[in-house]
């Protein structure tokens, strides 16, 4: 499939895709939505991903849904926005939280409405310093979704949450950092090197261990201690028989940087 609202690559172990309608703050419209379904499912399918960062064209990281492709005018059929929520936003989500490698967000500039959720929903949020955060659904009558009302509570805490859903106020990328809404806040001029540097760490990890971890702390929402010790136990014992944990332990013992090759 060619692509004209992403760019994508996989070149070196880094799967890079940028979602890029600039001029609508890279807000999704349908055909943006299944080009991501594709890229996020070739990255999936190519062994040779080891991580993935997800950014934005232009000043903005992403306003969420193309609020001009709703013709939603009083008198107006109204859109079915639950087989919106079903056939785009749901699969990506869960796309994002199960790709069997860590996604890195590169918060570049504001991220509002389902654009601040996707990006919650990666496993590392590096943000520069004048991106922004906006649960702004409220403000056309919705409610937080892809995942806002599940990751929001659980990052913040339920008072922080419920003020940034019932406000839709625009939390900056120090607060948001500040509060444990995401990993890093950096200078606009560093977020580039900054995401550089962990894609080449993560690019030459071991990376089944690192989709492991990612497995086990989501499970962990929902898991009784003695049901995610069953959890660990499992994930371990696979884990025991890789090449890269053989790899880490050799490479140890003969005090050497260990060579992963993420199997
Ligand atoms: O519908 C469904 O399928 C259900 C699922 C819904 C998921 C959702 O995401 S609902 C929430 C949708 N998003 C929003 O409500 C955010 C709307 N945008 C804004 O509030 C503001 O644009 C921002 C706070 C994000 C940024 O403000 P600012 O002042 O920096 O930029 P701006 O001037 O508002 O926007 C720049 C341009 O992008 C502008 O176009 P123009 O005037 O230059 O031609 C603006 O219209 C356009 N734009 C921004 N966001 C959207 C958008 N165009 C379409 N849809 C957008 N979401």
């Amino acid at each position: 499939m060619s692509y004209e609202n992403i760019l994508f690559s996989i070149d070196a172990g880094i799967a890079r895709l940028t979602l890029n309608r600039p001029d609508r703050l890279n807000s999704f419209n349908e055909a943006m939505h299944v080009e991501v379904r594709d890229a996020l499912d070739r990255v999936r399918d190519e062994p040779a991903a080891r991580v993935m960062v997800l950014t934005g064209a232009g000043r903005g990281f992403c306003a969420g849904q193309d609020l001009s492709d709703r013709a939603v005018a009083p008198g107006e059929e109204p859109v079915d926005l639950g087989d919106s929520i079903e056939r785009n936003y749901k699969p990506l989500i869960v796309a994002l939280r199960s790709l069997p490698l860590p996604v890195v967000c590169a918060v570049n500039g504001v991220a509002a409405g389902a654009g601040a959720n996707i990006a919650l929903a990666c496993d590392i949020v590096i943000a520069a310093r004048s991106a922004s955060f906006i649960q702004a659904f409220a403000k056309i009558g919705l409610i937080p979704d892809s995942g806002g009302t599940y990751f929001l509570p659980r990052l913040v805490g339920a008072a922080r949450a419920m003020g940034l859903a019932l406000t839709g106020d625009k939390l900056s990328a120090d607060d948001a950092a500040q509060w444990g809404l995401i990993w890093r806040c950096v200078d606009d001029g560093q977020l580039q090197p900054v995401v550089d540097k962990l894609l080449e760490q993560f690019a030459r990890a071991p990376t089944r261990g690192l989709a492991a971890i990612k497995e086990a702390l989501q499970a962990a929402e929902g898991n009784t201690l003695v049901e995610q010790l069953d959890l660990e136990r499992d994930l371990q014992r696979v884990l025991g028989a890789s090449d890269d944990y053989r790899e880490g332990v050799a490479a140890f013992t003969a005090k050497r940087p260990p060579l992963f090759t993420g199997r």
